[in-house]
């Protein structure tokens, strides 16, 4: 009994503090293990806290991904408005691009269209300016500078149609000849031939293309030889004698006078020779020194007074493209200082289109009406139809407030634009429209001429909105063209969009703008992107560069663009 209690005080005595009180060393032994476990318990609970965190997190996750699954299996894409189409979004991966099939398949359709275009034009016109399908035969409606290929040199190249492109190419470089007796448009010969041959050169870097758009440039550019250095709108190609049309009683026109600045500044920054951009520039400056508040200007310019003639003010016929231009200046010059009165220009005349924007009855369509003196007029250009993209384009340059205001502004107009060609029989839009209240939209000229204007915007606003209905409306404008406009030998116009009948005339804008804004509409946004390049009113690509700022004229001949192949346009 002695013997027990005594090893169980043995065996007491460790949880007695008095033992370690008189050992030091075991007192030190069993606080430092104290100290262990109590961190590794604290650790254990920390992590086991983490772990359902991440847990939690990760079921949250894949919630929200069995969700979207269901979403993208299910949704059918509402587009607003049209309510017709209703597409599966399918998406796989290619060359490390998103590429939706249909996207693919449509752009594939487009490359064809063109194929079937240029291939009639090669067969049947080659080296003429446009081609006639039904006769099969080419006309020179601009003096015999085959305005049709090269407006489509750059259109050949973006698509990859190599061969056709090196084709041209040859053509371009051996027998094209600007020296011609024949009284050229300056604005015509601008935008399709200065702007086709530089686009070229930017998306090849062949000098060819350079050599040739100086050539033609340097014909054109007596033409601004005037008293107050507003161009005459006509000039001999071979003897530089200028005049104006006589239908204008002498004057100049506004978008004839005023679309040639992008051209000309990019053809000084290319080759460092200040003229061009000095002469363009120039008109610009005189227009800025009487601009009215509302930044609006009738479509008559007095060239000797620089002053304006009372004329009609217009997005469409004849005003449209200098608007345009105030504003892809103020782009094309990395909207800096230099070119700051460029972008107020614009926005003080996009007040004054504020002041022209109307509402039919009883849709509430939006428009653009046109302007005489004080009266309004319940009148839109098709042509005017380029405004929407326009003003989404220049509407990240504003505040948030007024950026908003002026997107919902571009969304309402194309809505009009796509109904202009959605209300007639064929699905083509006239060339312009009147609105009656009680009617909304009536054709008023019922032509169509293979206009680009709508697919323009649509090309701009699906680019700067990323809403697949643009590209939906695009594709319904597309197919009405295949249906009533695709012929064995090209493309032709309609005389009239609501019997269908057919006209015999397969317009350079087509290939260079309809087919390519068509095209691009179903590419990636890094073909040609807006972030990097800027198009001219013919729709030809021009890669924005550094400035030339006069009196520190650089050398920037030969600015070597990396090419498609290079990977430039993400090689799809
Ligand atoms: C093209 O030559 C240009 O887009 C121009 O600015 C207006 N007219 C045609 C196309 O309609």
């Amino acid at each position: 009994m002695a013997r027990t209690r005594s090893s169980s005080s043995i065996r007491w005595r460790y949880v007695n503090p008095a033992y370690y009180l008189k050992r030091p060393k075991r007192l030190a032994i069993l606080f430092m293990a104290f100290v262990s476990i109590s961190f590794f318990v604290w650790d254990r609970q920390t992590l086991v806290r983490e772990h359902e965190e991440e847990l939690l997190m990760l079921k949250e996750e894949v919630e929200r991904l069995q969700n979207e699954l269901g979403e993208l299996k299910h949704e059918d894409v509402s587009y607003t408005k049209t309510n017709t189409t209703a597409k599966k979004i399918d998406v796989t991966k290619m060359d490390g691009l998103v590429i939706d099939p249909i996207e693919a398949q449509r752009r594939e359709k487009v490359k064809d269209a063109m194929l079937h275009a240029w291939t009639s034009y090669e067969t049947y016109a080659w080296g003429h300016d446009e081609l006639q399908p039904q006769s099969k035969n080419g006309v020179d409606s601009f003096g015999g500078l085959g305005a049709t290929l090269i407006d489509s040199l750059d259109t050949l190249y973006i698509m990859g149609l190599d061969e056709q492109f090196q084709k041209a190419r040859e053509w371009v470089a051996n027998s094209l000849d600007f020296n011609k007796n024949y009284d050229a448009s300056v604005f015509e010969t601008t935008i399709r031939v200065v702007g086709g041959l530089l686009s070229a050169y930017d998306l090849s870097g062949d000098n060819v293309f350079l050599e040739k758009a100086k050539d033609i440039a340097d014909r054109l550019l007596p033409a601004w030889n005037t008293p107050s250095g507003i161009p005459y709108n006509i000039i001999n190609l071979a003897h530089g004698n200028a005049h104006n049309p006589g239908w204008t009683g002498g004057d100049s026109i506004l978008a004839d006078s005023g679309t040639e600045q992008l051209e000309f500044i990019a053809l000084t920054q290319r080759t460092g020779d200040p003229k061009y951009q000095e002469k363009v520039e120039n008109v610009i400056l005189v227009l800025n020194k009487t601009f009215p508040d509302d930044g609006l200007l009738p479509i008559y310019i007095n060239p000797h007074r620089g002053t304006n003639s009372h004329s009609t003010i217009t997005f469409g016929a004849m005003g449209d493209s200098f608007y345009e231009y105030l504003l892809k200046v103020w782009i094309q010059g990395n909207k800096t200082a230099e070119v700051k009165h460029y972008r107020e220009m614009w926005e003080t005349s996009m007040k004054g289109l504020l002041s022209l924007v109307r509402k039919t009855a009883p849709s509430s369509f939006t428009y653009i009406s046109e302007k005489i003196g004080n009266s309004l007029i319940d009148k839109m250009d098709e042509l005017a139809c380029f405004a929407p993209g326009m003003i989404a384009l220049g509407s990240s340059g504003y505040g948030p407030d007024e950026s908003r205001k002026f997107l919902n502004l571009a969304e309402e107009l194309a809505w009009t634009c796509y109904n202009f060609y959605q209300s007639t029989p064929t699905k083509l839009a006239g060339e312009n429209y009147f609105f009656h209240s009680g009617q909304d939209m009536t054709v008023g000229t019922s032509w169509n001429i293979l206009r680009p204007e709508t697919v323009e915007s649509l090309f701009y606003l699906w680019r700067l909105t990323g809403n697949k209905t643009y590209q939906e409306w695009g594709w319904n404008i597309f197919q009405a063209f295949e249906k009533n406009s695709r012929v064995e030998s090209g493309y032709v116009g309609l005389k009239d969009v609501n019997t269908g009948v057919k006209d015999n005339m397969m317009q350079s804008f087509f290939l260079a703008e309809t087919l390519k804004y068509l095209y691009l509409l179903f590419s990636p946004p890094s073909v040609i992107s807006l972030d990097e390049w800027v198009f001219n009113t013919e729709a030809h690509p021009l890669k924005i560069v550094p400035r030339v700022v006069p009196g520190e004229e650089r050398k920037l001949n030969n600015i070597r663009v990396r090419t498609r192949k290079e990977g430039r346009f993400g090689g799809f």
